[in-house]
């Protein structure tokens, strides 16, 4: 079957690369998926939705960091649609690691958009920006009070790193597409979740940890805040919004969220359920600790390191 348009998807190793290949197969796309590192343990998420071997998907291994390697690739394969999804997605390394994070996120986007506008070729283009870039915000209530949330005109005020240089990106796309009348959409994405996300971030180190613990581990799940109150979606309903951002006639700037807030608290108390553990809290802020109350194991300690230097008020969609 002749495939209907050709897209670049930059990071197809990592959850919503995953996600959003499933999304374009699925719509008879060619997909071309490149990644910095293209080895077959990085795979596992391809291979988990079936799509490893597809004959849809073309990988490479591309560092938007090299100017002629992206020029040559836009060139070689002439997209109709680009999804930049590269980078580093985690906010705590951003603290230990800001030169690195800040030049993959900001000006790796530059470069990328430079070697659009070199190609001569004018591809729709996904930027994946985050939630993170609202940070502190004085002008909204701290607490989700009222049901307040925050919408694509509500101001910036990022409060780490990560945050600081997705929003240096975010402001490139809005220039890119008045200066120069690209077809170029943000997605302001708040947290989304997955079985494929890494067990890094905390709904799946919470899963992991607590499973472990079920199946006979000693070792008790240790984090950070769990106070902390985020607005979590699903990856896959995320990256279906991606691809139809890309199709509305003007390209613009959409939050992608769900308005509800959740705590990280409550994920422990959710996934502790499903697990039959009877979860019980003892102690505040650093000295808090989970325990079963049918066994009176210790399940969930606080480690202060996993705080984060700042922290974002709670963000919610
Ligand atoms: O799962 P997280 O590490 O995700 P975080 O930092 O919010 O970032 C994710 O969402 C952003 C917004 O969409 C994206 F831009 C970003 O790329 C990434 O996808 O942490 C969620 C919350 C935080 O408030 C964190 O402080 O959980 C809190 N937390 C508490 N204990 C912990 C832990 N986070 C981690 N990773 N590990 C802990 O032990």
């Amino acid at each position: 079957m002749t495939k209907q348009k050709t897209a670049i998807i930059i990071g197809i190793t990592g959850q919503d690369g995953a996600y959003l290949a499933q999304v374009l197969c699925a719509k008879n796309y060619r997909v071309i998926g490149v990644a910095r590192r293209i080895a077959s343990y990085e795979l596992w998420r391809l291979q988990a939705l079936g799509l490893a071997d597809s004959d849809d998907i073309t990988l490479g291994e591309l560092d938007i960091m090299d100017f002629p390697a992206t020029l040559r690739l836009l060139r070689e394969h002439k997209p109709d649609e680009i999804y930049n999804l590269g980078g580093v997605s985690s906010v705590a390394s951003s603290f230990a690691q800001p030169l690195v994070v800040s030049e993959m996120i900001g000006l790796g986007t530059l470069r990328l958009l430079e070697a659009i506008l070199a190609s001569g070729l004018r591809p729709c283009y996904y930027q994946a920006s985050s939630s993170e870039m609202f940070g502190h915000n004085d002008t909204r209530p701290t607490l989700n009070v009222n049901g307040q949330t925050v919408n694509e005109q509500s101001d910036f005020a990022p409060v780490s790193p990560y945050g600081t240089a997705k929003l240096y990106a975010h402001w490139l796309i809005t220039n890119y597409r008045e200066a120069h009348n690209l077809h170029a959409s943000s997605a302001i994405l708040f947290n989304h979740e997955s079985p494929l996300r890494d067990v890094n971030f905390v709904s799946r180190k919470i899963i992991h940890g607590l499973v472990a613990l079920s199946s006979g581990s000693q070792e008790v799940l240790t984090l950070g805040n769990i106070d902390n109150v985020r607005d979590w979606g699903f990856a896959g309903d995320y990256m279906q919004a991606a691809w139809a951002m890309l199709q509305a006639e003007t390209a613009d700037d959409y939050i992608i969220a769900t308005g509800k807030p959740h705590s990280v608290r409550s994920i422990v108390e959710h996934a502790a359920a499903a697990l039959d553990f009877d979860l019980a809290w003892e102690g505040e802020g650093a000295n808090t600790t989970g325990i079963d109350k049918k066994s009176g194991r210790l399940l969930v300690a606080i480690d202060t390191r996993f705080y984060r230097p700042t922290e974002p008020d709670p963000l919610i969609g």
